[in-house]
């Protein structure tokens, strides 16, 4: 196979060049093998030929002296403004989704190093007549809160940034709405009536905690007559039960286990208590763990979102982006004594292969075409969605983060302190000018804008 040819063997990849080493694991079909034929492993199989020649450097016009190409920025961000504008009429069905594509959009070309304030007034504009009088924004005018929805334009509105966009969210309304949500159980539903899962618990701690909402229940809540005081009680109970038998996270109780849900159910522990206490408490972390840790492949690098399912992109931050906050789980808060500088080892000790998964991102899941964006797989057209969750994984592979200090009010949801810093040990494998924005490990959006809206919003008492 072409692939091979490049393995360890240094060597020009096109005949021209600086000689390419690029480790054998990333080049040959994998050493370990189920000896189990089945159509997903065949599918699998599939996977590993149509990545190969990527992680070779075969299918790129120009690679670094470790086969990776380069962040075409430019290309992506050009992609993502488009996608921002007015769509074809083939997007239709999406038009519920309008405010995941403003998140995924303008989060992406965050990390891509753009500003995004520019966009600001025209989010205002698009998103006001979104909110309902009863709380929560819809996917449009006229159509019913969703916690999705309402997620997805919170975080719009904080990655604009500014007082005109914060104060778009009637805080009242959307207390009120989500003392709705509450259910006897502990758990959040995604809408009035509709379904209860580990996503509610998610969206609901983040909406909480950046609008710095009141925590005590409405006597209306269904969740007051089970004996629930405020939102988040019984919350970490709630997402305990989501863990299965194969140590990953399930959407609700006793379904199968997903990376999605995996990121889900930390983010919203991380939120409720600071993670030392609340994931330790509430996850069985050496299940945990390995399941997360089976989810990274080779020869691809990515990550699978579950059990005998294949690599995707967009799991570079499902999948890598609950590392940091397994990290901080397991180390504890890092900062050092008052005056001295905290300890640096050059010893990578990352519980994952940052390298490995840098390289299934650069090399499989850019679309060099003219179209531009990032994708699940190279067999894949380049949407959105994975433009903004593709670039998220990037940005955590590429950043040590340091869970620096545990919250000084006990009930100050996600008031914790992280610090980032450039990942520097081990081989740097892409170029620094590829080194792309940091974003936050609990929000997913970049650092200082949570600060900003999360600043905002406790200078208010009450409503
Ligand atoms: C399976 O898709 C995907 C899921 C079961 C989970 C999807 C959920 C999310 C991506 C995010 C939820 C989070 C929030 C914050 C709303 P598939 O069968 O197409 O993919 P697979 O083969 O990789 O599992
Ligand atoms: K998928
Ligand atoms: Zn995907």
């Amino acid at each position: 196979m072409a692939a091979a040819a490049v393995g360890q063997q240094p060597g020009p990849a096109h005949g021209s060049g600086p000689s390419i080493s690029i480790p054998s694991l990333f080049t040959q079909p994998p050493v370990i093998r189920d000896e189990l034929e089945t159509d997903s492993s065949h599918l699998q199989d599939e996977t590993v030929e149509e990545c190969l020649p990527f992680l070779s450097g075969l299918e790129h016009d120009k690679v670094n002296a470790h086969g990776i190409p380069r962040l075409d920025r430019e290309r992506h961000a050009r992609f993502l403004r488009k996608q921002l504008g007015a769509l074809p009429s083939a997007y239709v069905g999406a038009d519920p989704s309008r405010p995941w594509i403003f998140y995924w959009c303008l989060n992406a070309l965050s990390l891509l190093g753009e500003d995004v304030e520019p966009y600001r007034a025209r989010l205002v504009e698009t998103v006001r007549p979104m909110q309902n009088p009863t709380g929560g924004f819809g996917g449009g005018f006229g159509q019913a809160s969703h916690l999705a929805t309402t997620y997805a334009v919170v975080l719009s509105l904080a990655l604009v940034g500014g007082e005109e966009a914060y104060d778009v969210v009637d805080r009242r309304s959307m207390w009120k709405w989500l003392c709705q949500l509450k259910q006897p159980d502990g758990g959040f539903q995604m809408a009035v009536g509709g379904e209860e899962d580990v996503r509610g618990a998610y969206c609901a701690s983040v909406v909480i905690s950046l609008l710095n909402l009141p925590l005590n229940l409405s006597p209306e809540s269904p969740a007051s007559a089970a004996g629930h005081t405020d939102l988040v009680s019984g919350l970490g109970e709630w997402v305990r039960l989501c863990q299965t038998y194969e140590g990953g996270v399930s959407a609700k109780h006793g379904v199968e286990a997903h990376g999605a849900y995996a990121f889900c159910a930390l983010g919203c522990l991380s939120i409720i208590d600071s993670p030392h206490r609340s994931v330790r408490k509430y996850m069985d972390m050496p299940r945990l763990i390995s399941w997360l840790s089976s989810r990274q492949y080779a020869p691809e690098g990515g990550f699978s979102g579950r059990t005998n399912k294949l690599v995707d992109g967009c799991y570079s931050h499902w999948v890598g982006g609950c590392w940091p906050l397994i990290e901080a789980s397991l180390s504890g808060p890092t900062a050092s004594p008052a005056g001295q500088p905290l300890q640096v080892t050059d010893e990578d000790d990352s519980l994952f292969s940052r390298n490995g998964l840098i390289r299934y991102i650069l090399c499989c899941c850019q679309d060099m075409s003219k179209r531009g964006g990032m994708r699940d797989k190279p067999s894949k057209y380049s949407d959105a969605y994975h433009s903004c969750y593709v670039l998220s994984g990037l940005s955590s592979a590429q950043t040590k983060w340091r869970f620096v200090a545990s919250r000084a009010h006990e009930t100050l949801l996600g008031d914790d302190r992280w610090e980032a810093s450039p990942h520097t040990s081990g081989v740097q494998i892409f170029d620094e000018d590829d080194r792309i924005a940091t974003t936050h490990p609990v929000y997913a959006i970049p650092p200082h804008k949570v600060d900003a809206i999360r600043s905002y919003f406790l200078s208010k008492e009450g409503f």
